[in-house]
């Protein structure tokens, strides 16, 4: 499959012949999720945006938001990211062959995103800050210097990212009644909402936020935000209007899911339906979960990053290993026992 920009040119701000760099990102797929329609009272599918080429939807955006960097002739791309920006931006510049440059709180990113930068040779800076300090820094840089930032404030980022509603719409043939989310910094859900009216869809935006970085729930910023979902740790989201625009034009709303039910959620998907997201994707299953859908007959959740990403927390979460002697006895007990 082709990567977005050729397959969606003509809803794209691509002209043919300008510069794609492109991993074949989206056409991701959206799978019914039986037991979880069960527990939830309706039928739900899931948007699996792991399946992106660095493993979330930020790959949507990045496909853009990079081809334009190149097109503008920029040198270097920068974000501010609690890590699977970061990714993106990392593995797009390398594709381009631009220096990449990624601003992450220290210690507060997940392992396997680190990994990820580190690799694909962007500059990492650990901020001794948090996420929100870093996004105010890269603003300011990118205003004196001739860098692109590509965080979701950027327009093409949310161009890139408004596809995922195309390919949603495509497959249900526009039959959806809500759409549930997480919620960060807030352009996800600006995109999404973009792309479902383009296509004269409207289906509830539901967006859910953790509840130690609640902003939009609180109707204010969170100077410390916490959460066990890391991607998700953000007090002051910079699309902050759009995506309230997006819940209240829907009819949707914003609500808060505690760690405790985002951790739930997470463990229920990998053990009951073979997905494994990360701990910030699975607030949009907590939030159904935890807040409903209303009467909606037919629920798409979005699961925004692949659970590989954060071994860390999975680990803390699961089951322990069986050690083992090698003799078929001790074998047989630790497999059927
Ligand atoms: C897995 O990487 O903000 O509301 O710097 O990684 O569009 O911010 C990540 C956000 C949801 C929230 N799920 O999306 C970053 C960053 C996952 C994420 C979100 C993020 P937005």
């Amino acid at each position: 499959m082709p990567g977005l920009i050729e397959r969606y040119r003509d809803r794209l701000p691509f002209a043919p012949g300008d510069p794609v760099v492109s991993l074949d990102e989206g056409a991701t797929p959206l799978v019914l999720a039986p037991r979880l329609s069960e527990r939830a009272g309706t039928e739900v599918w899931l948007k699996l945006e792991g399946a992106n080429p660095t493993g979330s939807f930020k790959d949507r955006g990045m496909t853009c938001a990079v081809s334009a960097a190149v097109r503008e002739g920029s040198h270097a791309v920068v974000c501010a990211s609690t890590g699977n920006t970061a990714a993106s931006t990392a593995a797009y510049a390398a594709r381009a062959g631009l220096r990449g440059a990624v601003i992450v709180p220290e210690g507060k990113i997940a392992t396997g995103k680190l990994a990820q930068a580190l690799m694909h040779g962007a500059r990492v800076v650990a901020l001794r800050g948090n996420f929100d300090e870093a996004l105010a820094l890269v603003r300011e840089l990118a205003r004196e210097q001739p860098i692109s930032l590509v965080n979701s404030i950027n327009e093409f980022r949310i161009e890139g990212q408004k596809t995922a509603a195309f390919e949603i719409v495509e497959a249900l043939d526009a039959e959806l009644d809500a759409l549930c989310i997480p919620v960060g910094n807030a352009g996800n859900i600006t995109a999404y909402w973009r792309g479902f009216k383009e296509l004269g869809a409207r289906p509830r935006m539901l967006g859910f936020q953790a509840a130690g970085a609640a902003p939009l729930v609180r109707g204010a910023p969170v100077a410390h935000p916490e959460t066990v979902a890391s991607a998700i740790r953000i007090g002051n989201p910079a699309r902050w209007e759009e995506a309230m625009d997006a819940m209240s034009s829907s009819g949707g709303a914003v609500e808060a899911v505690s760690d405790e039910q985002i951790l739930a959620a997470y463990s229920f998907l990998a053990r009951s339906e073979g997905i494994f997201c990360e701990p910030a994707s699975a607030a949009s299953v907590a939030g159904l979960l935890a807040h409903g859908a209303g009467d909606a007959q037919r629920v798409v959740c979005v699961l925004t990053g692949n659970g590989l990403k954060d071994p860390q927390t999975a680990l803390e979460q699961a089951g322990a290993v069986i050690t083992c002697e090698p003799e078929l006895d001790a074998v047989e007990r630790a497999v059927l026992q």
